[in-house]
């Protein structure tokens, strides 16, 4: 029996997709999601000059043929919601009209910013007010850069509206600003959770353009007449769900009650557990831990790793040479090579940029005294055994700082298609990892509009009905000793 639809627009940094859920009570009474995904669309940057910027009115058209997609299919979706990558904005003028285009968080204008800011305010007080590993794309650093090239835009800004929020604000007119996207910006006190003015204004950053912080499960409002009528469809409800990609997939690890672990595995690999309150100590920051806000009013103590993006450009740049193979080729060659033979830190940041990721691997191996993984499959190879091991010292890293002992990973997200990775993840922790759904993101987004709509009462009855409706794959792990071994090596490298 049918009993509700929505609609999860999840938009990553290389695609976005739009996705209908179906929640219904099946024969045996228990309430199962059924998810179907309607739309699918490439997000390409765009250079311009030294920027690179989102091209987020191709995005937004994309959804609006994604929302009328929806009604000609037969569906009738009551509410959506818009997760995304995390940290960048748009700027509204005076009149709310959209001030450029956005820039993406790849672009190299934050060079050097990190330091920059540092010497202003010391290390350990950044951390304490701001909560986030320091990365040179956190929306910080990008307002400072603004600031710094006395940007005209940010001079005429009076909102900022970031990614998700804007484009909802460009589909419904209803502005609003979603908690956990908030707090990937480092301007939002996490103890608080209020924003941090004075470190705004001691920076020359507006700080009148941020809006309240409304928690996942807000309802926001109805499309706008405009997009109805454009469209020929009826209005639906947009609801704020836990609008940082990172955020909507941890709303959906099957986890019972108890402390847990997981890797939210895409073109970014977030290594994190589940706390009520932010943790700011001196040793979470010299791990290099964030403190990101989620579904519930939780909060990630998290450590973003390079991730899969160092692969997914090297295959870009295959597939430009003519050697195309889809990933789950690259897993299947890589599988048949040598393990272990050549290791990189994935975090090292030559890896950060687009381009070149080959020869940034040879290089780094090379200059390591290691051999140079020259074939694609090498290449592949060395890359996952690389990030399986960083998996490794980020849980234990994780246990050192909140004392618990985690009996096996989550693994959620597109990453977990990779088969080999989930495999070689299981080995380097030594423990079982259990993985699934694959849509984690799409899934965390349908069940904030459950809650909007009242139709879970909490996330831990969210996560049961995500645990009800898909399956999990587990991987039992082996070959302990040839991986404790390597694992000694790896750490030479950190
Ligand atoms: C993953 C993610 C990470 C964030 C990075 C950049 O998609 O949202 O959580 O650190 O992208 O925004």
């Amino acid at each position: 029996m049918l009993q509700t639809t929505v609609l999860a627009f999840d938009l990553g940094a290389s695609s976005g997709r739009a996705l209908i859920g179906k929640l219904t009570r099946a024969e045996d009474g228990e309430r199962r999601l059924e998810v179907e995904e309607i739309h699918r669309f490439p997000n390409v940057a765009v250079q311009v000059g030294r920027h690179l910027h989102w091209d987020i009115l191709r995005l937004l058209q994309e959804m609006k043929h994604a929302l009328r997609k929806a009604f000609q299919l037969g569906f009738k979706p009551v509410t959506f919601g818009v997760d995304t990558w995390g940290v960048d904005f748009g700027l509204l003028d005076a009149n709310g009209e959209l001030l450029g285009n956005p820039y993406h968080y790849r672009d190299p204008h934050t060079e050097g910013l990190i330091e920059e800011i540092e010497a202003l305010f010391g290390k350990e007080e950044l951390f304490r007010q701001g909560g986030l590993q320091f990365m040179p794309f956190n929306t910080i650093y990008q307002l400072y850069a603004m600031k710094k090239a006395a940007s005209p835009k940010l001079e005429a800004a009076r909102t900022l509206l970031l990614t998700p929020d804007l484009l909802v604000y460009l589909l419904t007119g209803q502005r609003a600003c979603e908690f956990s996207m908030a707090t990937t910006t480092q301007l939002l006190h996490p103890e608080s959770r209020q924003w941090n003015t004075s470190l705004m204004e001691k920076l020359g950053i507006p700080s009148d353009v941020f809006l309240e912080p409304v928690y996942p499960g807000t309802r926001i409002g109805p499309l706008s007449e405009e997009v109805c009528e454009e469209l020929g469809i009826p209005s639906v409800e947009a609801v704020a769900v836990a609008t940082h990609d990172t955020e909507s997939a941890v709303a959906a690890i099957p986890a019972g009650a108890g402390a847990f672990v997981y890797l939210v595995c895409g073109t970014w690999s977030l290594v994190g557990t589940e706390l009520d309150q932010p943790l700011l100590t001196a040793e979470a920051m010299e791990l290099e831990f964030s403190n990101e806000g989620g579904a519930g009013g939780k909060y990630q103590l998290l450590k973003n790793i390079m991730g899969l993006w160092i692969l997914q450009e090297c295959k870009r740049e295959w597939d430009e040479q003519g050697n195309v193979y889809s990933f789950a080729e690259l897993a299947n060659m890589a599988e048949q090579e040598e393990a272990f033979r050549s290791l990189i830190n994935p975090d090292d940041l030559r890896f950060f940029g687009p381009s070149n990721m080959t020869e940034k691997v040879r290089s780094y191996c090379r200059e390591s005294g290691q051999p140079v993984p020259i074939t694609e499959s090498e290449v592949a190879r060395c890359i996952m055994d690389s990030l399986a091991l960083r998996y490794r010292s980020a849980l234990e890293q994780i246990e050192k700082l909140t004392g618990e002992r985690y009996g096996g990973m989550h693994m959620v997200g597109g990453g977990i298609q990779n088969k080999l990775l989930c495999r070689l993840t299981a080995n380097a922790i030594g423990r079982p990892v259990w993985a699934g759904p694959v849509e984690a993101s799409a899934i965390g987004n349908m069940l904030a509009q459950f809650m909007a709509l009242g139709k879970c009462t909490d996330l831990a009855e969210a996560r049961q009905l995500s645990a009800a409706s898909f399956p999990v794959d587990i991987y039992e792990p082996s070959d302990m000793d040839i991986w404790n071994e390597t694992y000694e090596r790896f750490k030479q490298l950190l």
